[in-house]
């Protein structure tokens, strides 16, 4: 029986030793010391040893038990530490590993202009109208003063859904229901998309942006224009611009007149932004015609008011010195993302 001691713990301490879990330490407990382990089952066979011998073994097999449960609970530390600094290892943070830095979008070059356009005339008092894309031939030409058999026709033509209802191809419509419904003073800009049967190239396109702006009050000039449209290409284009109107003719205003600003490359000396004319045209204005105000609802004997209109492209174009107005429409991430 002393041999079966021995040999029993002899071999739990090589098994318990190179135990590599303590899931594996749990079964050598039972293996060893559980109830129906091997030194319990040596332990029933105590009856058969004569009373001088059984205290012996009595004691040697309660000596084998205690040092087996050492060894046991000894391992049972280490590999519970082991696997702590496993766990600690695989949770650690590498600080020096690159963050995930989130893409941000930016905004459109034709949204920072307009957004820019709309800060300038809300400063000024001027409020913010819209209106509908597809318009009928009354608010997008008759009431503008371009009856149906008007030279502009041509140069506006348009994409129709019937013969009276149409892709608008100015935002002046918006001007002519505002001023339908709102009595003066009224002072507001349009802007929104518009459209014309136009081939695309580097300078046009089928659909474009307009801003247009209507003042109407009493007493409004062409001073009162002239002072608000340079207030407007200093806050654009910089405080040293200068500005020139050229007279010009549109149907819809009175006397009109094109606007001019001093070259923001060269200052006005002449280079290839303004094909060395030191000047560069950006939009077009004029006192609103007499009929066109009577179309809107406004008498004409008391009121007076200025209009213009704008291409939001035209403007983004030089703005940004872009060459091609196409670059705003097939968004070409490595051209929007330097905005
Ligand atoms: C009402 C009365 C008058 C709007 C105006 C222009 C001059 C003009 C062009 C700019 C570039 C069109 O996009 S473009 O090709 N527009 O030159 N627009 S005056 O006049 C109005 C508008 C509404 C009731």
């Amino acid at each position: 029986m002393e041999k079966q001691l021995e040999t029993i713990k002899t071999a739990a301490k090589s098994e318990i030793e190179s135990a590599i879990s303590r899931q594996v330490l749990e079964a050598l407990r039972v293996k060893y010391l559980g109830k129906k382990g091997e030194l319990t089952s040596i332990l029933k066979q105590m009856g058969s040893l004569s009373p001088k011998e059984r205290p012996i073994m009595g004691a040697l097999a309660n000596e084998v038990r205690g040092f087996i449960g050492d060894i046991l609970d000894e391992k049972m530390k280490l590999l519970a530490k082991d696997e702590q600094i496993e766990k600690l290892k695989s949770e650690a943070i590498d600080v020096t590993i690159p963050g995930n830095t989130k893409k941000l979008g930016s905004l459109h070059p034709l949204t920072v202009v307009l957004d820019e356009v709309k800060e300038i005339f809300l400063g000024m008092g001027f409020q913010i109208a819209t209106g509908p894309e597809v318009e009928w031939d009354y608010y997008n030409f008759e009431a503008l003063n371009i009856p149906k058999d008007h030279p502009a026709r041509d140069t506006q033509d348009t994409f129709y859904i019937t013969e009276n209802m149409l892709l608008r191809t100015q935002t002046s419509p918006v001007q002519i229901r505002v001023m339908e419904n709102t009595k003066p003073p009224i002072r507001i800009i349009a802007p929104g998309r518009v459209y014309r049967a136009d081939t695309v190239d580097a300078t046009h396109s089928p659909l474009f942006h307009q801003v247009e702006g209507l003042v109407v009050d009493k007493g409004i000039s062409m001073s009162v224009l002239k002072g608000s449209l340079m207030q407007f290409a200093k806050r654009l284009y910089g405080n040293d611009t200068k500005i020139r109107l050229r007279p010009h003719h549109f149907p819809f205003t009175e006397p009109s007149c094109e606007m001019d600003v001093s070259c923001f490359i060269c200052g006005g000396k002449g280079c290839s932004m303004c094909k060395n004319e030191g000047w560069i045209e950006i939009l077009g204005a004029g006192m609103v015609h007499p009929k066109v105000l009577e179309n809107g609802g406004i008498d004409p004997n008391i009121y007076s008011g200025y209009a213009f209109g704008v291409g939001l492209e035209r403007l983004t174009l030089f703005k940004y010195s872009i060459n091609d107005l196409r670059l705003f429409f097939e968004n070409d991430l490595r051209f929007l993302s330097q905005f």
